[in-house]
């Protein structure tokens, strides 16, 4: 409380001119806040604020790290327990007679109950709602406490689930998660974050405490602001900025004021006097409009399409007797208009479907992109860093989009500011998942205030894209994944339209017309709509956007693959690093059936699709010395010698199925088949990020490493591509692919041909020049000599694709390296190691790798004994799991956070047949 009276001048200057002033309640020092069980008091500590139960247990040093080992299955008794954290403070005298006094809460997890001085305050039910108590005639002059109860969401949830099943007749499926995810049932009757009850990459662990910032407002004035929330719109030639504006008021006391908002940079200024007389709700709307002529700014672009300009919008609330400052707010806006266009593919054939991609400021753009699931299952953690890293190597792989998962959470303001800033379109779900859900109506009223906050609070970002109604639970219906008694498909059906058409639709349109809404995803988009909110096959190739995965067919070959209009999702696991994995789990448990590492596989079936994918393209690392005495078989034993190698073939074997696949969406943007299929326009791999470590989707590992998909994915999601496949009769096929704005004429592309025994020579070339169409994917007519040559040849030829321009040779795409579908019996490949090694600055080494003839899948890799020292430092390379042609191959080491020093004995370079051996 120091510093409050500290800044006590300061202060009574302020609010003699009725200053809003805030006294901040988060922890000021370790033990400000201290926490204890309800039931069992003498479970106690000290608490951290913003945080989460967990992660305060661990600090008191009553649990371990809840990442470590086993421990979410060991600690479940933390998310079926009642807590309650609590507080002493001060306030200055001034603020017992403002005006205006507040407690503010920005959020609360979950089902929580606050006491001032013992007296009951507020109820809140919901994790993504903010809340605000009126404190006047609450306090005392000193000595006040501040208690916040929290009920197990485990707990609340059954009881919930028991109280509608008994009153409406029905479960709501799923009635529980699948064993192999050590969760708890139900998640669906809590509004928080549903993959917190355990999702099938991740572990159960249903936080609860004050995850956010809380604060106490309060002015002489008889005005607080409560929000500001601007809403961009445009119509031709020129975007509207409507500021809408909350205010806290005193019932029935008509108040006067200035509201004046500016964009000082275009020199535009906007002043409105009010005199409102507030409801008995305490709460008042009042909205200014200012006009901005498009040819006065500079647009917004998505990253890859042109810059991320942003203004600041400043709005202040004015005394109208003297201009005195009461209120203010600054929001950072960017100035951007999205469409999504559904149009018939054919005007005379409705059976070939309807287009369904987004354009931005009219040019249409094509999502490159993966999911993000929630960037901690701890939110209250500070994760200022994991979020920067993790959307700033989204935007150097090439990503311009990212999905905002169901399962999550509704980020924090750092997430939706970095996406603006990075260029990074946000496809942003509402928080509903692969489940069905009650719709009561507190529970509607619920997600009904649940919709206003979170639209309201994030409308203004020009990243996010479009909002959409769940995950794959109209998809879930369709395609029957329960069988509910006493539920059946007409009332699964009208339930499911009440939540998201009827619910939450009418808020998201009125609230936010500048970007789209839909129902689901996937879904059939328009159609879905017309279908009264359900479509009859919301996977459709045809419409809107899918969903797949198929962990039985060959991933690497392009004809495995549907032609959707937009891929939303796809993915394969594969298996963090040793060293990821050894920071959680004890050495002695690194083998692929121990407990530890099997309790962290939460997918069904995972630890065998990926022997069986894995090897169906790659060698065992050790041979089988008998193979009719398999117990002597390291595949058998799965010691940790095995799992190392193995896991990195995991990741080699997702990279090259999430290239085929993305290559395979790029090439089809903008052709349309004879069925009306094509014109796809989004490919949004599963999953980039992790909440612990373990086998998952992800690109990027738990401890922020880059896996070989994000190197790959820098490459196939580069601006312009060159694609290589063989067809259903095995010729070779090649595509440049361009999301440039602009023509590449008289470009130079290679097409050769190595074979592993022949050194750095192709033994063919095609060569010629092309047209490099903007927007757009363009076929290249192969040499009938290639196709001779390749029916003669091995089947373990390797094909390098190059773009150029002629006129200096630089390349304009990633070099692209078609793979023999199998590495089996293969071994001539070149021996690699590091040749040089400098520090260009503090964050940037290079590193060149020197190869003596073609060497597949070169991994460059800091050492364990460096990552111990520097953990979470985000490195990565600029350049990795990349298939060498050349004799030398120069890369950078970055890091986010400078490292003391690096030497190349930190360094390690390894090809296919030697890492991790
Ligand atoms: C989809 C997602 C997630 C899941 C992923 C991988 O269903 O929406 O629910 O984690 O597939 O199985």
């Amino acid at each position: 409380m120091l510093w409050v009276f500290g800044c006590c001048f300061l202060l009574l200057l302020n609010i003699c001119f009725g200053i809003e002033q805030k006294i901040s309640l988060n922890s000021e020092n370790d033990q400000t806040w201290s926490f204890y069980a309800t039931k069992n008091t003498s479970l106690k500590g000290y608490g951290n604020v913003p945080g989460d139960i967990y992660t305060d247990l661990w600090r008191s040093n009553i649990i371990s790290d809840p990442l470590k080992d086993s421990n979410d299955v060991a600690y479940a008794w933390i998310g079926k327990t009642d807590w309650s954290y609590s507080r002493n403070f001060e306030i200055p005298s001034d603020a017992l007679n403002a005006s205006q006094i507040r407690l503010n809460f920005a959020g609360l997890d979950t089902i929580a109950s606050v006491y001032i001085n013992n007296i009951f305050v507020l109820n809140s039910k919901n994790q993504f709602i903010d809340c605000s108590v009126d404190l006047k005639g609450k306090l005392k002059p000193s000595g006040n406490t501040l208690r916040i109860d929290f009920t197990s969401p485990v707990t609340y949830a059954q009881k919930q689930s028991d109280v509608y099943k008994a009153k409406y007749g029905h479960i709501v499926p799923p009635d529980f998660p699948l064993n192999i995810q050590n969760g708890e049932p139900h998640p669906q009757f809590v509004r928080k974050a549903q993959a917190s009850f355990s999702w099938n990459w991740g572990p159960s662990f249903p936080t609860m405490g004050i995850w956010k910032d809380l604060w106490i407002s309060y002015s002489s004035d008889p005005i607080l602001m409560k929000h500001m929330s601007p809403l961009i719109t445009h119509s031709p030639s020129k975007f509207n900025v409507q500021i809408d504006v909350e205010i806290f008021c005193n019932p029935r006391d008509p108040i006067t004021f200035t509201l004046l908002s500016s964009l000082p940079e275009l020199s535009i200024k906007r002043s409105n006097d009010f005199r409102i007389i507030c409801d008995k709700s305490g709460i008042s709307k009042i909205s200014q409009n200012i006009s901005v002529p498009e040819a006065s700014v500079e647009l917004w672009w998505p990253n890859g399409y042109g810059s991320q300009k942003l203004y600041t919008l400043q709005t202040n609330i004015l005394s109208i007797s003297n201009s005195a400052v009461l209120s203010s707010a600054q929001k950072k806006i960017g100035f951007r208009y999205v469409e999504l266009i559904q149009d018939l593919v054919d005007p005379t054939r409705s059976d070939k479907g309807r287009h369904f991609y987004f354009k931005v400021n009219s040019i249409p753009i094509f999502l490159k992109g993966s999911n993000f699931i929630e960037v901690s299952d701890f939110p209250g953690r500070d994760s200022t860093f994991r979020t920067k890293f993790l959307l700033k190597s989204a935007k150097e792989a090439n990503l311009n989009a990212l999905r905002v998962w169901g399962g999550g959470i509704f980020e924090a303001d750092d997430f939706y500011a970095l996406a603006d800033e990075y260029g990074i379109l946000l496809w942003h779900d509402m928080l509903f998942a692969c489940s069905l859900y009650p719709v009561d109506s507190e529970y509607l009223s619920n997600v009904y205030a649940e919709t206003t906050t979170q639209v309201q609070r994030l409308r203004y970002h020009p990243s996010i894209l479009v909002w959409a109604g769940n995950n794959e639970n109209e998809l879930a219906i369709m395609s029957g994944w329960w069988y509910v008694p006493n539920y059946n498909i007409q009332e699964v059906i009208a339930d499911y339209v009440k939540l998201y058409r009827d619910t939450i639709g009418p808020v998201v349109k009125a609230l936010d017309p500048s970007r789209p809404y839909l129902l689901s995803s996937p879904s059939n988009g328009v159609v879905s709509e017309e279908a009264g909110g359900v479509g009859s096959d919301p996977n459709s190739e045809m419409y809107g956007d899918i969903h797949f995965y198929n962990e039985y067919i060959n991933l690497w070959k392009d004809g495995s693959y549907e032609i959707p209009r937009c891929a939303t999702e796809f993915g394969v696991q594969s298996i963090p690093s040793r060293d990821t994995l050894l920071s959680y789990i004890k050495e002695s448990d690194y083998y692929y059936s121990s407990k530890s590492f099997l309790d962290r596989q939460h997918h069904t079936g995972g630890v065998t699709t990926l022997l069986s994918m894995t090897f169906s393209h790659f060698e065992r690392p050790q041979q089988c010395s008998d193979q009719n005495n398999l117990q002597g078989c390291p595949y058998i034993q799965n010691n940790s010698s095995f799992l190392a190698p193995f896991s990195y073939l995991t990741q080699l074997h997702q990279a090259l199925s999430m290239q085929v696949q993305s290559e395979h969406y790029r090439r089809w943007r903008g052709i349309i088949n004879d069925s009306g299929k094509g014109n796809t326009m989004c490919a949004l791999y599963w999953q980039l990020n992790d909440v612990w470590a373990a086998p998952s989707w992800a690109s990027i590992d738990y401890n922020l490493e880059w896996k070989a998909i994000h190197y790959f994915a820098k490459r196939f999601f580069a601006p312009v591509i060159v694609s290589l496949y063989l067809d259903e009769n095995g010729l070779l096929q090649a595509y440049v692919v361009s999301d440039k704005m602009t023509n590449i004429s008289n470009a130079e592309i290679k097409i050769e041909m190595f074979a592993w025994t022949n050194g750095f020579k192709p033994v063919y070339t095609q060569k010629q020049a092309i047209n490099v169409a903007p927007l757009a994917s363009t076929a290249i007519k192969i040499d009938t000599g290639f196709a001779s040559s390749l029916s003669t040849a091995p089947s373990d030829f390797i094909i390098r694709g190059t773009l150029s321009t002629p006129s200096d040779g630089n390349f304009i795409a990633p070099t692209a390296i078609l793979h023999p579908d199998k590495f089996w019996n293969l071994s001539n490949f070149g021996k690699v190691s590091i040749s040089n090694f400098k520090k260009i600055d503090s964050k940037t080494y290079e590193v060149s790798v020197a190869a003596t003839s073609v060497a597949p899948f070169v991994w460059i890799d800091l050492t364990p004994e460096f990552k111990q020292r520097n953990p979470f430092i985000g490195f990565r390379f600029s350049d990795n799991a990349f298939t060498t042609t050349n004799p030398t191959t120069i890369v950078q080491l970055l890091f986010e956070i400078p490292p003391n020093a690096v030497t190349v004995g930190d360094i390690s370079v390894c090809q296919l047949l030697t890492c991790f051996r």
